[in-house]
């Protein structure tokens, strides 16, 4: 058995099932080792920001790490992005890099790089094999390193060396340790500030924000009247019929000062202080309230949803939340098509247990607001605001949960960036309805252009958010890469797009005409 074989063979062990990848001929031994090896799942993307994308969608819902597979430095670079946001989504990955040999590094050949250099800015976890007997020993702390709370990436550079020599087996799998949990002086603590009659807001992140955590938040919330509240951009938010319901924080900084004014307790629960996105002349980066009282019920590596049951308890809270979401579906829309008339008939047609993957950017806001008392569905968002991240999500999301419906919303300029996800979406036969809005612009720009006080533009600048020249065909792009396409330009035609990719299966694309 070579080294490359005794990983794949220690991570199926470790339970990482999936291989996103585009590998080259430094992974070629891994490449093969994938067909002596049971258990292991190869998906390949077209590009390496489809790779890493896929790998994230797949941990946020899989709540395990995938493997990836990307060709040295410059794989690993044009994949980065993807990792940022999966970074801030704190997403569990094992990102292997294959690199050259190791007495090959000093010829300097064409594809040699500082391929750690570049791992460290996105990963917690890096490792760059020395010797194909302790590869798969590497592989499997790697696994560890991915799976602590909240997820990370650990990078495992792999020189092909370490892949092609001899390896003595695959190594023993790691236990992942138990989540630490908060203490009981702390759950006292917020107890009290939650009891001291002083308006207040929880706001949560992470495993909190699924049913079970929700429920216990439910149980605080109305023992209390804190207000439950979660980030504009969460990894991972279920919602909808029968859950109990969170605020989102909106975008804009002077939304977010408007929307905290008069909370005088701010407590987190696995989340960070609310903060801008960007920072704006004159307008504030710190958005809590000035008095408002920060305290940390549980930090992001801890047990958040044991802590919102022990405060629960500490609480006297009912047993169960009395509140929860009814479900309350629009009327199928009529007439003009626009970001209000998609929401109302994504939200009436949402098959129960459906992924929704947000990049719809300025077309999101309406989605989101009408499917929030629609069926139970997850809900996952562009964590780490570097755009083209939503189909490759979908990918991964559609690779760890075949049994649902994954409805991926896009803008059209975002879609651009990482378009190649289709043609795995096609190849894999992944159950995915994209929606793309084609405004034909970097709309969100334009409004930006001049809230950072760039003024409105001359046509040099405004050309450079006008991406509507030429008309990009996304039915053409999509069915380009076996993708089913269909184009809308009335809510009618729409719902009934819509309506026969929910009833069907397999990869969909509608194009939104704005
Ligand atoms: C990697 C990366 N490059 C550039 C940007 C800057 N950016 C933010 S939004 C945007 C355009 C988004 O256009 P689209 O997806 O069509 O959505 P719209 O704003 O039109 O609703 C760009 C280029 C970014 N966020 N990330």
């Amino acid at each position: 058995m070579n080294g490359a074989e005794s990983l794949v063979r220690t991570l199926v062990a470790s339970g990482v099932e999936a291989c996103f990848a585009n590998p080259g001929t430094s992974e070629m031994h891994f490449v093969a080792a994938l067909d002596r090896v049971e258990g292991m799942r190869p998906v390949l993307c077209l590009f390496e920001g489809v790779v890493t994308g896929a790998a994230d969608g797949y941990g946020r819902m899989a709540g395990k790490p995938a493997c990836t597979l990307l060709h040295l430095g410059p794989g690993l670079g044009n994949g980065w992005a993807n990792l940022h946001n999966a970074r801030r989504a704190g997403s569990p990955i094992v990102n292997v890099v294959g690199d050259h040999a190791r007495f090959h590094v000093q010829y300097d050949a064409p594809l040699t790089s500082d391929v750690v250099a570049l791992a460290r800015t996105c990963s917690a976890w890096v490792h760059v094999s020395t010797n194909a007997k302790s590869v798969a020993a590497d592989g499997a702390r790697a696994v560890l390193a991915a799976r602590s709370t909240p997820g990370q990436i650990a990078t495992l550079v792999l020189p092909a060396d370490t892949a092609w020599d001899e390896a003595d087996g695959d190594a023993a799998t790691l236990p992942v340790p138990a989540l630490p949990q908060v203490t009981g002086e702390t759950v006292d603590l917020v107890a009290r500030v939650l009891r001291s009659g002083r308006r207040s807001a929880i706001l949560i992140r992470g495993a909190g924000l699924m049913e079970a955590g929700l429920a216990q938040a439910g149980r605080v919330a109305e023992a209390t009247g804190a207000a439950l509240l979660c980030d504009t951009f969460v990894p991972r938010l279920q919602r909808g019929a029968g859950r109990v319901e969170v605020s989102r924080i909106p975008y804009f900084a002077e939304q977010i000062v408007e929307f905290l004014d008069g909370y005088e307790e701010l407590v987190l629960v696995g989340a960070q202080p609310p903060v801008a996105f960007f920072a704006y002349p004159g307008k504030p980066s710190w958005c809590v309230p000035e008095g408002c009282r920060i305290t940390y019920l549980a930090q992001p590596h801890e047990d958040s949803v044991g802590a919102l049951q022990a405060l629960a308890e500490a609480l006297g809270a009912a047993e169960q939340p009395k509140k929860r979401t009814a479900l309350r579906l629009p009327d199928l829309p009529t007439g003009a098509l626009n970001q209000v008339s998609v929401g109302m008939a994504i939200a009436a047609l949402l098959p129960e247990g459906a992924v929704v993957i947000d990049e719809a950017a300025t077309s999101g806001l309406a989605p989101f607001g009408f499917t929030s008392t629609a069926e139970p569905h997850d809900y996952l968002g562009l964590t780490g605001g570097s755009i083209g991240f939503g189909l490759p999500v979908a990918v991964g999301a559609a690779v760890a949960c075949p049994d649902r419906k994954i409805v991926c919303l896009h803008g059209d300029g975002g879609a651009m960036y990482t378009v190649q996800a289709l043609w795995t979406m096609a190849r894999e036969d992944l159950d995915i309805i994209t929606v793309i809005f084609a405004n034909r612009s970097y709309a969100i720009l334009n409004i930006e252009l001049a809230r950072v006080g760039a003024g409105n533009g001359g046509p040099k600048a405004l050309s450079m958010l006008d991406i509507g020249d030429p008309t990009l065909d996304f039915c053409k792009l999509a069915e380009g890469m076996g993708v089913a396409a269909s184009r809308a330009t009335t809510a009618e035609e729409f719902v009934a797009a819509f309506g026969e990719a929910v009833r069907e299966r397999g990869p969909w694309m509608i194009e939104v005409v704005l």
